[in-house]
């Protein structure tokens, strides 16, 4: 073994140390460190099946590996090794150092290396091993402590574990390999990440009790981050906002265009309300094909569907067991059909995500009312949460109550809106089933109503949201002062962006004498600007017809907007960064370049202290613009609260090109045409340092001005 004091690492090590108490440019910092010639840093994260990320439903994206990576930018390059099932004990059920990813780890001569393991080994059959811990962890650092170039190594303690079937014993991690993995760490002069405590008191962050979810995983990335921020000197990310948006709302949000299907009873009796009385006989859509209509909402440039599974009428569109008044009493498909499952089968397919709406009113069934429908109608949403694959949406309607059928026994029945349904419940039960669903109701919890049917948030929008009952008292679903769902409050305690619904007729099921009335493209582009460019998102119904196919009307109105919306943000005619008031610790990291590139997941961000900054972009002047878009990185927090845009005006001078409030997901604002070769964009007010990731000028097709 060679001597460590002479190891050149360790030389780099000191003077890095030195850097750090004189304060050295954040330039020779990263020479030091090796990131000179533009080589990023490698971060190679070693664990189980918690670093793999099996927790999350996509963990390209989300394990947490994938989200220490958006934090640390690209400057960095973070691979995940995580292998599952795998134990750090050498005689562990399945070892992590007879996988080839152990070798890989040591291949990829990564410059940090993160060890999250000891969650398997907490299991009975690997734990008797107990007494080689120490010396087998010592082992396991080997390769890495005599690596050429020695990386900087952080060992995690493992993760809470919450009481279920998995043989994981939370009170042998807490009590034996918690100390251990501190023992290890201080013998071997290496790191430690305190995960467990870190973690400790979050269940929520554990949907399955072990694997953490979305959130979970952010918040290890998040520990990583900090821990690795402080030995290196990053300059921090700017400080988070609150309230903040989970993973999954954030989710939610990129897929800001989705597209509503009412397709049900009413679209055979040509109602928008039936009452509950109709015979399941006349279900027939004879031509339905869920195929077609998914691949229009895909090209439509939709990335999402929710469909009507059931409405007030109370018909199922699924094989349910819960009632007979559902497809099964149909003719359509000998009563074995599943428009449900068409739907969720083709979405997958088409890479559309799929939501639910199951209408809590129900106006056949003669239970409603008395605290048995609660059960029944807790019981069909069971069923749609575990026999359809993932869901991304459950639409939770607030019309309830009034006159109906129920079970022929005919009448009116009124409920209390804020304690008929126990909503608390329904939606834990959501969670548990399908935890990176998002709840959208009148309330949230996830995502709100913007308070009118016609598709438009208000111009200054929040997301953050206080929502309060009509009387200004506890509100619920139905029962919420629905106009401040158009704003929401800077000051709101909850985080829970707008979703706007409307109709691209006037009703929401097909009637063929509306076909005539089909909102025009340059119609929906208004209502698209005024929506997800609001910082809501646009949920527009596209109702099926009889035939169980989009009317032609409809279609080509789809594919107008699809041709507005890619020949307007398909080019941004900003073509630079001229200059910028300020940057983030002066590191390129938070530079305004940032701006021109919207999905890279970077931002511009200023100095702790500045609220207010500017950016001058250079602009293509070849052609007229008449359309601005911004957006925050919503992440941290919503923070912009007033912005102007100006072109020049003389040879020195600015003239206003538009003004705003809130900035939010994304922004649109369009003004007359004007042509100029810049732009001056200024953030005048925010609630702390601003945070955007991207700013465009655009030009909209001929003819919508
Ligand atoms: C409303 C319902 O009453 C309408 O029929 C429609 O489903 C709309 C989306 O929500 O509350």
């Amino acid at each position: 073994m060679r001597p460590s004091f002479l190891r050149v690492p360790d030389v780099r090590r000191l003077l890095m140390a030195f850097c750090a108490v004189f304060s050295l440019s954040p330039d020779l910092q990263a020479q030091l460190r090796g990131q000179d010639g533009g080589r990023r840093m490698r971060v190679a994260c070693i664990g189980n099946s918690i670093t793999a990320g099996v927790g999350v439903s996509d963990p390209q994206r989300f394990s947490y590996p994938s989200q220490l990576q958006a934090l640390l930018g690209h400057g960095w390059d973070v691979r995940n090794f995580g292998v599952s099932g795998r134990t750090l004990l050498g005689r562990g059920d399945f070892p992590y150092r007879r996988e080839p990813e152990y070798a890989a780890a040591q291949a990829f001569k990564p410059d940090v290396v993160i060890i999250k393991l000891g969650t398997n080994d907490s299991k009975p059959q690997n734990w008797v091993h107990r007494a080689d811990f120490i010396r087998d962890y010592g082992d396991f650092l080997k390769p890495f402590l005599h690596a050429a170039a020695v990386p900087r190594i952080y060992l995690c303690t493992p993760v809470p574990a919450f009481p279920g079937d998995w043989g994981i014993s939370d009170s042998i991690i807490r009590s034996e390999i918690v100390p251990l993995v501190h023992q290890v760490a201080r013998d071997s002069h290496v790191e430690v990440i305190d995960l467990y405590a870190a973690l400790t008191g979050k269940p929520d962050y554990f949907p399955d009790k072990v694997h953490p979810g979305l959130d979970g995983a952010r918040a290890i990335a998040w520990a990583v981050y900090h821990a690795l921020a402080a030995d290196f000197r990053l300059t921090p990310v700017p400080e988070p906002v609150p309230p903040l948006p989970s993973v999954r709302q954030l989710v939610w949000q990129e897929n800001d265009y989705a597209a509503f299907v009412h397709f049900n009873m009413n679209t055979f009796t040509d109602s928008e309300w039936g009452s509950g009385e109709e015979s399941p006989s006349l279900w027939n859509p004879a031509r339905f094909d869920a195929g077609a209509i998914v691949r229009a909402i895909r090209d439509a440039g939709m990335k999402s569907l929710i469909l009507t599974c059931k409405h007030h009428d109370g018909f199922c569109l699924w094989q349910t067991a819960t009632t007979p008044h559902s497809v099964a009493g149909s003719p359509w498909k000998n009563g074995k059909g599943d428009v449900v499952r068409e739907f969720a089968d083709e979405c997958r397919k088409e890479g559309i995500r799929f939501g639910i709406y199951l209408s809590p009113w129900d106006r056949n069934s003669a239970l409603y009312g008395t605290p048995a429908y609660i059960g029944l109608y807790r019981q069909q949403l069971r069923e749609l949460l575990t026999g359809y694959g993932p869901i991304a949406e459950v639409w939770f309607d607030g019309a309830n109550g009034g006159d109906g059928y129920y079970g022929g026994a005919r009448g009116t029945r009124t409920i209390d809106r804020t304690s008929y349904y126990q909503w608390e419940d329904t939606w834990n039960m959501v969670r548990n089933l399908q935890p990176e669903a998002v709840i959208f109701s009148d309330v949230g919890p996830d995502v709100r109503w913007v308070g009118n049917e016609d598709g438009f948030a208000s111009d200054t929008c929040w997301s953050p949201y206080s929502p309060v009952g009509e009387k200004g008292d506890t509100p619920a679903p139905g029962y919420v002062r629905s106009e401040e769902g158009m704003t929401g409050q800077r000051d709101g305690a909850r985080w829970m962006p707008p979703e706007c619904d409307v109709s691209i007729r006037p009703g929401w099921f097909y009637h063929a004498r509306e076909d005539s009335l089909v909102k025009s493209p340059a119609q929906l582009f208004d209502i698209f600007c005024k929506s997800a460019g609001r910082n809501g998102t646009l949920l527009l119904n596209v109702p099926p017809d009889r035939d169980g196919r989009i009317a032609a009307p409809d279609r080509a109105s789809l594919s107008g907007l699809k041709k507005i919306l890619d020949g307007t943000f398909g080019r941004n005619l900003i073509t630079g960064v001229e200059s910028v008031s300020n940057i983030r610790g002066n590191d390129a990291r938070f530079g305004a370049a940032n701006l021109l590139n919207d999905t890279s997941g970077d931002y511009w961000a200023t100095d702790d202290s500045v609220l207010t900054a500017s950016v001058i972009f250079s602009v293509d002047s070849a052609s007229d613009v008449d359309c601005l878009q911004l957006r925050e990185y919503t992440a941290l927090g919503q923070r912009v609260e007033q912005f102007a845009a100006e072109i020049p005006d003389g040879e020195h001078g600015w003239k206003a090109l538009c003004t705003g409030t809130t900035v939010g997901h994304r922004r649109i604002l369009r003004f007359p045409p004007v042509r100029t070769n810049r732009l001056r964009l200024t953030i005048l007010r925010a609630k702390a340092c601003p945070v955007l990731s991207g700013a465009g000028l655009y030009a909209t097709p001929g003819g919508l001005h």
